[in-house]
């Protein structure tokens, strides 16, 4: 570093300490090279820095507890070796902005293709490059040295340039404008930059073995992008992180926030990361003590993580050297399983498993018996003779007793004794009598050991035609188990068929008729007239709806990844609105359910079947 500049940097941060460091303050910013500051002031060492470390946040279990307990505020004498990585830097397209970016890839010491390696992204400050976590941070000296000593996994670190424009090849300055195209990173890393990795490297693929950290305001994109993303990275860290994540002012700005405070946790789209690391110094001049306060925002929305306070850490080495330590010592040694932040909830989620149609299980019979067995001697096996839904249905033969018919067990997590469910089975049959009579029936076992057996419904069908046995809010006995549904005549031995056997949360109406026992009327337990406003400035969607009468809360939940997550539900009863998070990825489809809770219950069914397709633009 040129000691013009750092003289500039210094002065800057000696006049900040003055005025105090809760609020990061200079005057002229515009007149600095704040190139300094992304890169870190030169410093070699860690001194004078005591031993407390803080609290350590929020950290409840999993490797964040043991962080908690092992996280040392200086960096070991030793630690750190002569590097002997090797650096390559590298062009890559970028989707979202339609340009070449540049970034530098780290390799470990004794890097071979025939090995596949987790990734580490560590980014830069405001104004900075992907050089500038290159060197004077101890990034490679600590890899060399923590990997030789076997106490990190050997990693590839990655070193983007996190500036994300369409419009711009640079920053204007340090400016609201810049941090929303650092925050258009968030769309970098994961469409494009590794991608890029992994075609061009020897890579381990997934969330576990996907980390990324970084200081100061690669401190900030670094948790965004972990928060906004745990399906993507697995262990998240932050040094120094700068402010703007959450609505809050310093003096360069007021910044508008990535999200509110009270969204600050992770996206519910995959498991939370095995780490999440913030570090702060206490005498840091520059963020003050916004990286505190993120942890005492995370405390409060109960996100598992650990804080880290560095006694006498400026915005500098003497703080991202002892995060790095600990950060590359515990990456990519979770048990895969994720972490659970604790929060808990005084509702049922509004909606635990169902599918896109809203459903817990669906047999259509097109290619297998889809789980249904032949009870006593009758069989089953798909066929082409007829069919409800579909090419097949289900063929129920060779039946010597009226119960013998076809058989499915209930999967006991998510059918649960004493809960209500919608039940419906399509039956028919070719040959026989001109009418017969079917039941739908439940078979379990009590809580004293013996066998009971319950109708779900009971319908008379006519020959050739297809008929509905269904029941929208059958409750399941209190203490009932190895529950199986299965569909038998009255008294015939005829052969029939079983189409679209469905299973689904109670008041779900499946099928045209929605079978018997309607449960209430339709209209007044969930929200209609869901309307959808869309914020191309900010990439996020406004979703309105007409109140819903006696609404305790609405929630939300997204379709993503195979299942309906909540996102919230605690949205007041007196909202009839609610805004997504900002910078969604344009172009993203999504199915939104909106849920209201009236009477203790929350309506997910109807929510489901009413859900709205949106495009984020
Ligand atoms: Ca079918």
């Amino acid at each position: 570093m040129k000691s013009s500049r750092m003289k500039k940097v210094l002065s800057a941060t000696v006049a900040l300490m003055m005025i105090g460091a809760s609020l990061p303050l200079a005057a002229n910013a515009a007149g600095f090279d704040w190139s300094g500051f992304a890169g870190g002031f030169g410093t070699t060492g860690n001194e004078n820095i005591g031993s407390d470390a803080g609290n350590g946040g929020n950290a409840q279990s999993g490797l964040n507890a043991k962080i908690k307990n092992d996280m040392p505020t200086t960096v070991p004498g030793g630690v750190e070796q002569s590097s002997r990585c090797k650096v390559e830097n590298k062009t890559y397209y970028c989707k979202y902005t339609g340009k070449n970016k540049k970034c530098n890839v780290i390799l470990p010491p004794n890097y071979t293709s025939s090995k596949k390696y987790p990734v580490m992204f560590v980014l830069h400050g405001i104004m900075g490059s992907e050089n500038d976590m290159v060197s004077g941070m101890g990034v490679q000296e600590l890899m060399t040295g923590l990997m030789a000593s076997g106490k990190a996994e050997e990693f590839i670190v990655v070193t983007p340039n996190m500036f994300t424009s369409k419009t711009m090849n640079g920053p204007s300055g340090i400016n609201e404008e810049t941090c929303k195209e650092y925050d258009n990173f968030l769309y970098d890393v994961t469409e494009s930059l590794l991608p890029f990795i992994k075609e061009n490297y020897s890579v381990k693929e997934g969330r576990e073995n996907t980390a990324i950290t970084g200081f100061s305001m690669g401190g900030r994109e670094a948790i965004y992008c972990g928060l906004m993303r745990p399906d993507v990275f697995g262990y998240v860290g932050g040094a120094c992180p700068a402010p703007g994540i959450t609505p809050g002012q310093d003096s360069f700005m007021v910044h508008p926030g990535c999200m509110q405070e009270s969204e600050m946790k992770f996206r519910n789209v995959g498991p939370e990361p095995e780490v999440f690391m913030i570090t702060g110094g206490t005498n840091d001049g520059v963020v003050g003590t916004f990286p505190q306060q993120y942890s005492t925002i995370l405390t409060r929305n109960g996100v598992n993580h650990v804080y880290q306070s560095i006694p006498g850490g400026g915005h500098d080495a003497n703080s991202v050297k002892p995060h790095l330590y600990t950060f590359m010592r515990y990456a990519f040694k979770g048990d895969g399983s994720g972490t659970s932040s604790g929060e808990t909830h005084d509702d049922p989620p509004v909606i635990t498993n169902p599918d896109e149609n809203g459903w817990y299980f669906h047999c259509g019979f097109e290619s297998t018996a889809d789980g249904f067995t032949g009870r006593g001697s009758a069989s089953v096996t798909t066929s082409n003779s007829t069919a409800y839904a579909g090419s097949k249905s289900l063929y129920v033969s060779g039946r010597q007793s009226a119960w013998n018919g076809a058989s499915y067990s209930l999967d006991s997590s998510t059918f649960k004794a004493g809960n209500a469910y919608s039940f419906s089975a399509m039956v028919s049959y070719l040959e026989g009598d001109s009418t017969d009579k079917f039941h739908f029936t439940m078979q379990y076992t009590d809580g004293s050991g013996t066998t009971n057996y319950t109708k779900i419904a009971t319908e008379t069908v006519s020959k050739g035609k297809w008929v509905q046995l269904a029941n929208k809010n059958f409750t399941i006995p209190a203490g009932a188990s190895n529950v199986q549904i299965y569909v038998e005549t009255d008294s015939s031995t005829t052969s029939f068929y079983v189409d679209e056997v469905i299973g689904a949360p109670a008041g779900t109406t499946i099928g045209e008729s929605g079978g018997s026992n309607p449960q209430q009327p339709s209209g007044n337990t969930y929200p209609t007239n869901i309307k959808v406003n869309y914020n191309t400035q900010y990439h996020q969607i406004q979703f309105t709806w007409n109140a819903v009468p006696n609404a305790q809360n609405y929630g939300i939940a997204v379709y993503l990844a195979g299942k309906w997550r909540v996102q919230t539900q605690s949205i007041s009863s007196s909202a009839t609105s609610y805004v997504t998070p900002k910078n969604l990825t344009p172009g993203m489809s999504y199915k939104v359910a909106i849920a209201a809770k009236v009477n203790g219950k929350w309506d997910s069914a109807n929510a489901i079947k009413n859900a709205v397709s949106v495009t984020v633009r």
